[in-house]
């Protein structure tokens, strides 16, 4: 009963010493990333590659359960992923000296083949996992030396335990319980100011960018006003955010540059300011993304600020036998973009260096990213992009098609329902039923709403921007007593209708008209 007792609390003794080794390996590699390897972080270099080895569904069931905390959610699996891996190590190095050690040194090499490998890795990338894992290891050994005096003052003992174990005891617990916590809030601290430090958020509040030369002009009529319908622009705040980057990728725009290479005859290479004094003027671009369900909010439009593609690569000179663009991030992302959505003169594909009016936010791919009317965002609207390789569908290949997805992806002709939101109830007589559709680069020609199996219903557009923009629909319903479903569906102006039937965002963007609830009172 004593014995099993002491066993339990010796094994819980163990654990503390590996978590408390964890903490200070974590904390020794933040520190040391700090100081000579700003992207060497393990933790966030592990938590990257897990991003680029996640089968696909899990993905999808991550971004669906999670949605913007994705990350966070990614970040804290990994952290207790670390605690109950040390706490074993924590056991072992107690039970079979040195097997903690050597649970230590794996995890250390997994975190060095990690930070090497991520894209953007420096010179020193190897450091920040090579100090964690000496650190580590010194501690769970110093932990579990200490930890084996407090059991073998113990062992043998009658069954009321000498002084000299209990204060041994205790003392290996205020001294693991410190290590860990100082630990912790060096590590916490080493990464906090790594993230802040970089600054990039200051350089972005200063910088100013010249005005357009030409501004996106605003019709009459182009936004309705109905309670709830989403605003014909935007906010910045409020525009959805995908991408595989575990933290925002801090750029420079004093050392950004995009080099054009590949099919072309010259390589060319410009900076920021340069791009900028090409001259920038205004695009109003609805953007889309592939996982966007019907009925979902993954698409927003503004007006970015920015220089066609095809100016830039005229400057390079595209061979005639390319087709496509492989465009690339810092953070090593790419995407495979048809030659003809970026050349055509009736295309406006631009790199982009504003949003609505605001240099680009951080997380909208600072200071320069793609906008391509069109096509969905994974296979045109970079990030953080950095090289424009003029190639082949047949030579090259992007992020997203290994992975289950299309190489090529025009966007798909929808339309969404905002106001009744689905399940609502309203109250019986004149109900606005409103929303938004899109069909960019061709244009909306009409949107019908029909109430459960009546007819269907012309609605109100407001004036289009243009054709590359969403427009919002109306429609008013003399709604009576009872449960209703609305249904719309959108026309484009080839005359192409919206596709009826549902289909999965994979492997090229979902389908189906949405359908929705209403309960009136
Ligand atoms: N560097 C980088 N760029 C990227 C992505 C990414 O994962 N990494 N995701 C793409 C996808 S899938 C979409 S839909 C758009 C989303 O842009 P937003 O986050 O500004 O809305 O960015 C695209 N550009
Ligand atoms: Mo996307």
């Amino acid at each position: 009963m004593e014995r099993s007792r002491e066993r339990a609390s010796s094994r819980y003794g163990a654990m503390l010493a590996g978590a408390a080794s964890a903490a200070v390996f974590l904390a020794a590699a933040e520190l040391t990333a700090l100081l000579v390897a700003r992207e060497g972080s393990p933790i966030l270099a592990v938590g990257g590659f897990v991003v680029d080895v996640v089968p696909q569904p899990l993905k999808e069931f991550a971004i669906s359960t999670f949605g913007e905390r994705d990350k966070d959610a990614l970040l804290l699996g990994l952290a207790l992923a670390v605690l109950v891996a040390a706490a074993i190590a924590g056991v072992l190095e107690r039970l079979r000296p040195p097997l903690g050690v050597v649970v230590v040194a794996v995890a250390g090499a997994a975190s060095l083949a990690a930070t090497v490998t991520r894209p953007g890795a420096t010179a020193f990338a190897w450091a920040p996992a090579v100090a964690g894992t000496i650190a580590g290891s010194v501690a769970l050994v110093l932990l579990s030396r200490r930890l084996r005096r407090g059991d073998d003052a113990g062992a043998g003992a009658p069954s009321e335990a000498p002084p000299e174990k209990g204060t041994s005891r205790r003392g290996f617990l205020v001294i693991a319980a410190l290590t860990g916590a100082s630990a912790l809030v060096v590590g916490l601290g080493a990464r906090a100011l790594n993230a802040a430090s970089s600054s990039v958020t200051a350089l972005r509040e200063a910088l100013r960018l010249p005005s357009p030369r030409s501004t996106v002009s605003v019709p009459d009529g182009a936004e309705l006003d109905v309670d709830g319908l989403s605003p014909l622009f935007t906010p910045n705040a409020d525009f959805y955010r995908v991408d595989t980057a575990l933290t925002v990728p801090a750029v420079d725009p004093a050392t950004w540059s995009l080099v054009v290479d590949g099919m072309v005859d010259r390589r060319v290479e410009i900076g920021f300011d340069e791009l900028v004094a090409m001259g920038l003027d205004e695009y109003a671009i609805t953007l889309t993304c592939v996982s966007n369900e019907v009925g979902g909010d993954l698409v927003g439009n503004a007006i970015w600020l920015g220089v066609p593609v095809r100016d830039v690569l005229r400057m390079a000179g595209v061979r005639p036998d390319a087709d496509m663009v492989l465009s690339r991030s810092v953070d090593g992302y790419t995407a495979s973009t048809p030659l003809a959505s970026l050349t055509d003169d009736g295309v406006d594909a631009i790199l982009a260096v504003g949003m609505n009016g605001e240099p680009l936010p951080l997380e909208h791919g600072f200071p320069v990213r793609m906008v391509v009317p069109g096509l969905y965002g994974y296979v045109s609207a970079t990030k953080w992009v950095t090289e424009l390789k003029v190639t082949t569908f047949a030579a090259d290949e992007a992020y997203w098609t290994p992975r289950g997805y299309s190489a090529e992806a025009p966007i798909k002709l929808s339309s969404r329902i905002d106001t009744p939101r689905a399940g609502a109830s309203v109250t019986a007589g004149r109900v606005p039923i409103a929303g938004v559709a899109w069909a960019q680069t061709v244009g909306i020609e009409r949107v019908e709403v029909r109430v459960d199996d009546g007819a269907w219903q012309e609605a109100t557009l407001s004036s289009p921007l243009n054709e590359d923009t969403w427009v919002q629909w109306r429609l008013d319903w003399d709604a009576e007593p009872g449960a209703h479903y609305v249904t719309v569906r959108a026309t484009d102006k080839d005359g192409g209708i919206q596709v009826e039937e549902r289909t999965p965002i994979a492997p090229d963007g979902a389908t189906g008209w949405q359908r929705t609830l209403v309960t009136v009172g």
